[in-house]
């Protein structure tokens, strides 16, 4: 790909252009595009956006919930990009209206980017290329980008690296998970959903979440828990205006602007560390990986391996 295509394609990209926004990321997912030429070029611009984590147990309520929260954002004049990682499937292709993602609300909306993302073994990094697709969606002008995990241990902690704000969802159900939650992960939460709340027991989910967070010892300033139901709309409405405020504020949010800069570092650290493994593995020094054979297995250390194939310059 030429650099003249590529400048062609972010112009429009910036511009909102729907086309140009899909190849942008299918390039970078496809290594037809250099990542580090689009960021390069869009990096500086990705600032306006409020990236949302959004994550919780499978079925929670997730994807529901962006799509309640889409039109009443939209009402604000804000626009929306959507992305919605699924760790279980392989990936689609980058179906834009992913079939688990339930987010209809966007359709014929310029200003509504939905994607759902399956994660491809070989792709590695899924969190990583969310974080370059937010990037994309902030250059062409999205206001808030929701990014939708489910949360399975590790991957509250990849989502709420790449985002400003984590929001965890749970569900009246959720009780027992609650108590078993270590406090690492409750630290992450900016926001705390308690979704279904048309079923019973959404008070005492709610109750809990506070009883933890008031008896953690750190200062964790103050976190919103919302009681919400996209069955009959309770506490939407509210949990919306609440985004669009942080929206309005985010430059004076100071625990945010800690956030970009841990993840400035930190992604500074992932591309050394790649550059570093990628410099490392000369095809002489891969060779020598390659002639291990049955004499090896009992006779050497991996260690011994490693010196052998360090010093083989
Ligand atoms: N009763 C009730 N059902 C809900 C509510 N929100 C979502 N659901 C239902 O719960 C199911 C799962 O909803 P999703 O929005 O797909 O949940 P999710 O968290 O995105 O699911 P995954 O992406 O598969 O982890 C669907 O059948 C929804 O209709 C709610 O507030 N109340
Ligand atoms: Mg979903």
């Amino acid at each position: 790909m030429s650099s003249k295509k590529l400048n062609e394609i972010l112009l429009k990209a910036k511009n909102n252009d729907f086309l140009s926004i899909s190849n942008l990321m299918s390039g970078i997912e496809n290594k037809k595009f250099s990542r580090s030429e689009v960021s390069r070029n869009i990096y500086k611009e990705t600032f306006n956006a409020l990236k949302i984590g959004i994550t919780g147990p499978p079925g929670a309520g997730k994807s529901s919930l962006t799509n309640k929260l889409i039109p009443l954002i939209r009402e604000s004049n804000l626009s929306v990009g959507v992305l919605a990682v699924d760790p279980s499937s392989p990936i689609t292709g980058g179906s834009f209206l992913g079939d688990r993602v339930r987010i209809n609300n966007a359709i014929n909306d310029d200003h509504v980017f939905v994607r759902s993302m399956g994660s491809r073994a070989e792709l590695g990094g899924i969190t990583e290329l969310a974080e370059d697709f937010s990037d994309i969606l902030a250059y062409s002008g999205k206001d808030i980008i929701f990014i939708e995990t489910v949360g399975v241990g590790q991957s509250e902690y990849s989502v709420s690296e790449i985002t400003d704000l984590t929001t965890l969802v749970f569900v009246p159900e959720s009780g027992d998970e609650i108590q078993l939650l270590k406090a690492g992960i409750l630290e992450l939460a900016d926001i705390f959903v308690v979704n279904k709340s048309d079923r019973k027991d959404s008070n005492l989910l709610v109750k809990s979440i506070n009883n933890i967070l008031s008896s953690t010892k750190k200062d964790m300033g103050h976190i919103p828990i919302f009681k919400t139901s996209c069955k009959t709309d309770e506490g939407i409405k509210d949990f919306a205006d609440s985004i669009v405020e942080m929206f309005h504020s985010m430059n004076e949010n100071e625990k945010i602007k800690k956030k970009q800069i841990i993840r400035l570092s930190r992604r500074i650290e992932s591309i050394i560390e790649k550059d570093l493994i990628k410099s490392f593995w000369t095809e002489e020094r891969k060779s020598i990986l390659n002639d291990i054979d049955t004499n090896d297995l009992k006779s050497v250390s991996p260690y011994e391996i490693v010196e052998k194939i360090k010093g083989s310059l």
